[in-house]
This record gives structure tokens, C-alpha cells and sequence, in this order.
């Protein structure tokens, strides 16, 4: 069994203040397949101790010097794609093939943007030329505490690292304690770049030890969390007596609107983006509202797709999907299965237990429940597993109302060929996102959401900028 228990503190790999072991369990097996350890308020302090003392000399650091460690670190990534992808699909169950592509290709993916988007964005600029006295400058908000979950572990780490890194931030990194290994190896790799000591520090931890020690810590200026709305709740309160930052990422329920002139793959669009990554995405389309006149057929057509997703074990080559990450979230999804039975919902695929020959491990099968309404709990809470909701509609009104009557507001999806209707819904939808017929949103483009799906925007220049704080200064010297 592999074991890590050290922490990366100051530029060197630390044994933990005191021993406190943590098995990392492998959700295909159900065994143990690593230990770390979870850190102590003295790790935490000294981690924060570390950022604080690199600070000055990385906010000091020419923006292109940064920029050209971050081009750096892309570079070691590259080589070390097999090893996140075997951490990933051993600590939370990302089928292999998938962890190399997805899983590992959005870290690379976020990095370059940043890499982009730094190059052109104005770190100091001129107020405007009625006041040429007056300049606006941007720069790091400071130490930065970047607590981060376990369903797309290396997207949410690089999302925050390579902001906060070129931003000139100095950081520690607490990643979630159901997938820490994936994170220590991005540590190795920030210890190759050659970022300067202090800069990036990662203690692993639960929320209750060292994800709470830094959301109330006096030396941390910002939390950026990505994780559930409980938990994003717990940090914004923790954080209010030093009254820092606090960036949340939180769930979502998405609304996938399919229009009775929606293209005819639709549908099965949406139920195979619904099971991808198992349904462990907050930007998931986990209810599909389809109109009247197409519903039965939708409804049939997401039985027949939903019946041949096969599950298997995530270090299985092949097409499939793997398990959800622990036992917590699989006895969670089988009450939401259960409740979506007995609130009346109508089953037409999957349902409550493992799917046949897979007696060990956290699966569950895909499961597609029909004539929901939205008010029943399977259409509310986000259940974070391979199970969607079908709403029937009659107009765009009720689709609208219907959608955004949900506390969350991360990313809703729309399918019809009318352009002009694709982007009324586009400006009516309460959300973050909007992703129209099967198009994603492009490099760059800023992810985060309204209501309780969080506050702020990740990736590209929205992203750097959250990392930024605004300083204005009147009586600029002409130099
Ligand atoms: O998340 P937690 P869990 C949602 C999803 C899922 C549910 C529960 O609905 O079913 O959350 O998942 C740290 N102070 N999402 O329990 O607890 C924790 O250690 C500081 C949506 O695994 O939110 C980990 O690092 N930190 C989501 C991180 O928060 C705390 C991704 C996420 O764990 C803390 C994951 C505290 N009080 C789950 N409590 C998304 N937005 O993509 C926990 N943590």
C-alpha cells in the first residue's frame, strides 16, 4: 500500500506535526489502496507561515517571470499525465481511459488559459484620459487558502493554482481528503517548476481539522472553495470574523430544456452527459424538461441509452462507468432513489442497488426517473450520481419557470434549432452557464454560478481576476 503522510511546506516535503492516518479507500474495491495523514493546527500554521513569508518576494516577481513558471509547470505536467490518472481512478473511481483524457486534460487545459489570458491582461493601467493622474492597479489579494473537492480533483486544483500563482499569490493547497494523491503529485511537479519556497504549500486534511483551521485563519486573505453549498455555508461563516475573501464554487441542478425541434440526438446528448464522470458534476443537466409533444418518445429514448451504459471497475480499460467515490455518497444516492420512488416518480431505468455482478465496490445504476415534478426531492437536491430527472412542459414560459425554480443557479442547458428562442432562454435562465445544443463554452470562458451555486468565476481572465484585488491611485507621476 502506498504511503504518503507527508506534507509539502516551504519548498520540502515535512513528516505531520503528530500522526493522525488516513486510509484513502479505492471505490472500485472497497480496500485501502494508500495512508496519508490528516494535518494539525501547527501544520496548518506553518504552511500559512510559509505563504506569508514568500509573499512579498512572489507579488515582486515580474508577471512574465510567473507566467513563464506556470509555461513551466505545463511542460512537467505533460510527463506526468499516467501518474494523476492512475491516482485519480484509484482514490475516486474515474474509469483509466477516461482519468487520462478528461480528467488529466482539463488541468492542461486551464493552465494554458491562464498562460493566455495573462499575456494580455493590463496588471496597471491608466484610469482613463480624462484623469491621467490616476492609474488602477492589480495585485494579488495575498495568501490564498484553496480547499478543493474530490469529483474533478486536478480541474479544481489547476482552476485555483494557476490563478492564484500567477496572480502572485502564495498558497495552501488542502485538497479533499477522499482524493489527496492526485494532489501530491501536482506538488511534485510545482517542486520541479522550480517555484520559489513558500509559494505553494499543500497540507492534506479533513473540513472539520485543517479546511476549517484555514477558513478562520488571521494570515489567510482568501478562501477559494469548490465543494458542496453545506460546506461553502460553514466556510463563509468561518471566514466572517477576519472578514476575508471567500470564492465559492458550490452544486448545481441543472435544467437541460429540451424543445419539442431540438436536434434528434438531444436527448441521448443529455443522458450520456448526465452519467459522465458517473453524475459527479456540479454542472451536470440532471433534470431534462422536455416538451409535450416529443416527451414520451424522449422519455423512451433515455430508457433505451440509460440501459446500455455499462458500469464496471474504474481500472478496467474501455467505455464504461466507474463507481461514485465513497460509500457516503453511494448510501446517499440510494435514499434519493428511493425517495424519487415513493414521491411517485416513475422509474423507467435503473433504481436502488448495485447493478448485477457488481456485488463489491460503491456502483450504482444508472437510473432514469419520468413524469417528476419539480417540487419532488429528486428534482431539487443534487444527487451527485448517474441519475436524472424528467420533466415534461407545454410552453417556453413554463420551461423558464420551471428551470429556474431552484436554489442553484450553475449551468442550464437549452436544445431547439430556433436561434432566436435559443437565445431568449439563453438571457432567461438564472445561471452561471448557459450551453445551447450540445456546444460547450470555449477556452476562457469564466465558470462559476448565481444563487447558491457560489459566487465569483473560474478560469481565464475571470479567474486571474479573482485573485486580484483593485488598488486605486490618484496622483500618478508621469516617469
Ligand atoms: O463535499 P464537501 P462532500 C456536493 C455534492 C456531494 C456533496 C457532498 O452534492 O454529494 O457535495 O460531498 C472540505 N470547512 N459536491 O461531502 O464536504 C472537504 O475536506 C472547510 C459538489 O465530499 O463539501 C473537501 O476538501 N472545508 C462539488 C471539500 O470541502 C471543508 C464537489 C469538499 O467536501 C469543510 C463535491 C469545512 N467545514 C461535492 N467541510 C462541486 N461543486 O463540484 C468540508 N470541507
Amino acid at each position: 500500500m502506498i504511503e504518503k503522510r507527508d506534507f509539502y511546506i516551504n519548498g520540502q516535503w515535512v513528516a505531520p506535526s503528530q500522526p493522525n492516518d488516513c486510509q484513502v479507500i479505492d471505490p472500485s474495491t472497497e480496500d485501502p489502496c494508500a495512508v496519508i495523514s490528516l494535518g494539525a493546527q501547527a501544520d496548518t500554521d506553518a504552511a500559512v507561515a510559509a505563504a506569508k513569508a514568500a509573499l512579498p518576494g512572489w507579488m515582486a516577481t515580474p508577471v512574465a517571470d510567473r507566467i513563464a513558471m506556470v509555461e513551466k509547470l505545463v511542460d512537467i505536467y505533460k510527463t506526468r499525465g499516467e501518474d494523476l490518472a492512475q491516482a485519480m481512478t484509484a482514490e475516486m473511481g474515474a474509469p483509466i481511459d477516461m482519468a487520462r483524457t478528461q480528467q488529466v486534460g482539463t488541468g492542461i487545459w486551464h493552465l494554458k488559459n491562464f498562460i493566455r489570458a495573462a499575456k494580455s491582461f493590463e496588471f496597471e493601467q491608466p484610469l482613463g484620459d480624462h484623469a491621467p493622474e490616476d492609474r488602477i492597479i492589480h495585485e494579488a489579494v495575498g495568501v490564498a487558502a484553496l480547499i478543493t473537492p474530490w469529483n474533478w480533483p486536478m480541474n479544481q486544483i489547476t482552476l485555483k493554482v494557476g490563478a492564484a500563482a500567477i496572480a502572485g499569490c502564495t498558497m495552501v493547497l488542502k485538497p479533499s481528503e477522499q482524493s489527496p494523491l492526485n494532489a501530491m503529485v501536482f506538488a511534485e511537479m510545482m517542486d520541479e517548476a522550480g517555484f520559489p519556497a513558500g509559494v505553494f504549500n499543500l497540507v492534506n486534511g479533513d473540513g472539520v481539522g485543517v479546511g476549517s483551521q484555514l477558513s478562520t485563519h488571521p494570515d489567510v486573505d482568501m478562501v477559494s472553495f469548490t465543494g458542496s453549498t453545506r460546506a461553502g455555508t460553514l466556510i463563509s461563516k468561518a471566514a466572517a470574523d477576519t472578514l476575508k475573501k471567500v470564492h465559492l464554487e458550490l452544486g448545481g441542478k441543472g435544467a437541460n430544456v429540451v424543445f419539442a425541434d431540438a436536434d434528434e440526438k438531444a436527448v441521448k446528448r443529455g443522458v450520456l452527459h448526465m452519467m459522465n464522470n458517473t453524475g459527479q458534476s456540479c454542472n451536470a443537466p440532471s433534470r431534462m424538461l422536455v416538451q409535450r409533444p416529443i416527451y414520451d418518445r424522449a422519455v423512451e429514448t433515455a430508457a433505451e441509452v440509460a440501459a446500455k451504459v455499462t458500469v464496471g471497475n474504474a481500472h478496467d480499460e474501455g467505455r464504461h462507468i466507474g463507481p461514485v467515490v465513497n460509500e457516503l455518497q453511494w448510501t446517499k444516492i440510494q435514499d434519493l432513489i428511493q425517495k424519487g420512488i415513493d414521491e411517485g416518480a416513475r422509474l423507467v431505468a435503473g433504481g436502488t442497488g448495485r447493478p448485477d455482478g457488481l456485488n463489491k465496490g460503491y456502483y450504482v445504476k444508472p437510473t432514469i426517473f419520468a413524469d417528476a415534478d419539480n417540487q419532488m426531492i429528486v428534482a431539487r437536491e443534487e444527487i451527485f450520481g448517474p441519475v436524472l430527472t424528467m420533466i415534461p412542459f407545454d410552453t417556453e414560459e413554463e420551461a423558464i419557470e420551471i428551470a429556474n425554480d431552484t436554489p442553484y443557479g450553475l449551468t442550464n442547458y437549452v436544445q431547439t434549432q430556433d436561434p432566436a428562442r435559443a437565445n431568449r432562454m439563453a438571457r432567461a435562465l438564472r445561471s452561471g452557464m448557459v450551453e445551447m445544443n450540445g456546444k460547450s463554452r470555449a477556452a476562457g470562458s469564466p465558470f462559476g454560478g448565481m444563487k447558491q451555486s457560489g459566487n465569483g468565476r473560474e478560469g481565464g481572465t475571470w479567474g486571474l481576476e479573482d485573485f486580484l484585488e483593485v488598488k486605486a491611485v490618484g496622483g500618478w507621476a508621469a516617469e
